[in-house]
């Protein structure tokens, strides 16, 4: 059997073929006709795209890895979020995918949705990649070994950044009072901040915030496939993520913020928590 060291690095190389892979068939789809189901409401949509993909990367995944755990966005069951939520056995590696973040870009043709694919060993996440297939931007990330993107590094903005000097990049959750949630948290950090984004992305707002193309990201009720990617990538871009209280994130998500670290994390936390 492998090395913990050679399995790493075959699950790295599979986990970006994949993302590649599958973000290749999300830009051939774009702009094309779409079968649109809704899910757990009316905002909430799905695509024969976002679940073409899931199949593709689980079943690759189960073939390539037959003893690695599983978790999709697209495929999740309670049992297998239970899991999750109970704690992963220290030596099992978990793949944590979102096929598609920012379906709802995808469907109205605007080019700004990933692949995020998450490998947690453990309890923490192992490696993490996001890729862009409109303008074919691969973000990477392996545990201590910093964050790339197209295979250079990558670093969060300089600490000492103050939210004066900083865009700040939130999203809006599916459910209405988790908007009404954001948009009082946005509502204090708005006036002080250089500009405001919404994207539609989580995984890419993350992805930026590890690039330090701007200085942090909020959300309120993220599930673990929107974050588990992304989250490696800002921290070993040098940065910060963690609840909107500033505690520890769990794999099982919720309320994150991520930021550059530094005195720009400490700020929203003062200026959002509850
Ligand atoms: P998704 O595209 O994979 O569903 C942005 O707010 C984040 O929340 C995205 O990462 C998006 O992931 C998720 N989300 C799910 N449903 C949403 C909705 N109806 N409106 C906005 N974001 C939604
Ligand atoms: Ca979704
Ligand atoms: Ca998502
Ligand atoms: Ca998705």
């Amino acid at each position: 059997s492998l090395s913990v060291q050679d399995e790493g690095n075959a699950v790295e190389a599979l986990a970006m073929d994949l993302a590649l892979k599958a973000g290749a068939m999300i830009k051939d789809k774009s702009g094309h006709a779409l079968q649109v189901d809704t899910k757990e409401s009316r905002f909430d949509l799905v695509t024969e795209v976002d679940k073409a993909c899931e199949d593709f990367l689980r079943n690759q995944v189960q073939e390539k890895f037959p003893d690695h755990f599983y978790l999709g966005e697209e495929t999740a069951t309670e049992k297998e979020l239970e899991r999750l939520r109970s704690g992963l056995k220290d030596s099992e590696w978990t793949w944590i995918v979102d096929p598609i973040d920012g379906t709802l870009n995808f469907v109205a043709g605007m080019p700004l949705s990933v692949v995020s694919i998450g490998v947690a060993l453990g309890q923490n996440m192992e490696i993490g990649v996001v890729y862009n297939p409109f303008n074919d931007e691969l973000f990477y990330a392996r545990r201590g070994q910093g964050a790339y993107l197209n295979g250079i590094p990558i670093n969060v903005l300089p600490h000492d950044t103050e939210l004066e000097d900083s865009t700040v990049s939130v999203g809006f959750p599916s459910k209405p009072e988790w908007r009404l949630r954001m948009l009082e948290a946005i509502g204090k950090v708005a006036p002080s901040a250089r500009s405001v984004r919404a994207l539609g992305t989580a995984a890419l707002h993350m992805s930026y915030v590890g690039a330090g193309r701007i200085g942090c990201f909020f959300e309120h009720n993220l599930k673990p496939w929107d974050v588990a990617a992304a989250r490696l990538i800002v921290e070993e871009a040098g940065g910060r993520v963690t609840d909107m209280n500033g505690n520890f994130l769990q794999l099982t998500a919720g309320s994150i913020l991520a930021s550059n670290g530094g005195v720009l994390h400490d700020r929203i936390v003062q200026l959002v928590s509850d």
